[in-house]
């Protein structure tokens, strides 16, 4: 079991985050790395870019993660026992790209109201301030959403490249993980990363988010999988787990959740080219 300690959960209170969970063994998140970059060699375009979402819906062992107990225990500390799955993200920065993410809140952008949701970033590799681990903007999370510039740029990994400015970076803190840890994120903590300065690739599985089932989206049309628990009401289309790695259906399935995601992402501008 992995509950959240007592002063685990003072520490997401206050700050906003609670890190390292520990979760998986080195030899399991070389499994899953190796199931990724299966895919990757398999289908090159099926992870890039906007396919880089969901990508538990077509990799058995990334479903595997999702749903996985010891995760499971943590998320029910903060959101309460019935738990939905409402999305993931492979965060990958590769050595020689210069992929960073803009200082944000999740919450001004994904349309999940109320805020009982949080998310999981899972360390697949390790994640350290060499290869541009997540930085969070302690106890942030307090204040109401901020304004965000939207300052598009090719390196950004954020689709619209959302930004918060005047973010003391030097007091941030850094989110140190070995492959196998986990981090628990509050929906509006000011947090970002920077570049990957190292020879290997930085690898981070963010269950976006794991939300409970009170929580409705505003913005467009989420599809979900019960994780833990029972829906009781009933707010969203559910989804079915992947049969087999790489399943022509679930592919077709991903493809069309992916879609639904970048209406969700785009709704949330009030015209282009603005926030
Ligand atoms: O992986 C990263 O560097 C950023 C991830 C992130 O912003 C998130 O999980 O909300």
């Amino acid at each position: 079991m992995s509950y959240l300690s007592a002063n685990q959960l003072k520490q997401y209170d206050d700050k906003g985050f609670v890190s390292p969970i520990d979760i998986f063994s080195k030899y399991r998140t070389n499994e899953i790395r190796k199931e990724i970059e299966l895919i990757e060699e398999k289908m090159p375009e099926e992870l890039n870019k906007s396919g880089r979402y969901n990508a538990h819906l077509i990799s058995p062992l990334l479903d595997e993660v999702t749903h996985d107990s010891k995760i499971l225990d943590s998320v029910q500390s903060v959101i309460g026992e019935n738990i939905l799955v409402c999305g993931t993200t492979l965060f990958i920065k590769n050595p020689n790209e210069k992929g960073f993410v803009s200082y944000h809140q999740d919450a001004k952008y994904i349309g999940l109201k109320p805020y009982n949701w949080v998310r999981a970033w899972v360390g697949i590799t390790d994640s350290n301030e060499h290869n541009g681990c997540m930085r969070m903007w302690s106890g942030s999370h307090k204040n109401n959403l901020k304004d965000h510039d939207q300052m598009f740029n090719e390196s950004n990994l954020l689709t619209r490249g959302q930004t918060v400015n005047n973010v003391p970076i030097d007091k941030t803190t850094p989110l140190i993980l070995k492959a196998g840890q986990m981090s628990l994120h509050h929906p509006t903590v000011v947090h970002g990363s920077d570049l990957n300065k190292s020879n290997d690739r930085r690898i981070g599985f963010v269950i976006q988010s794991y939300i409970g089932t009170d929580v409705k989206q505003v913005l467009g049309e989420n599809s979900v999988q019960l994780a833990r628990g029972f829906d009781e009401f009933n707010y969203h289309k559910t989804i079915d787990r992947p049969k087999s790695l790489m399943n022509k259906n679930d592919l077709k399935v991903k493809k069309q959740e992916n879609g639904n995601l970048q209406k969700i992402f785009y709704n949330g501008s009030r015209k282009i080219g603005q926030y």
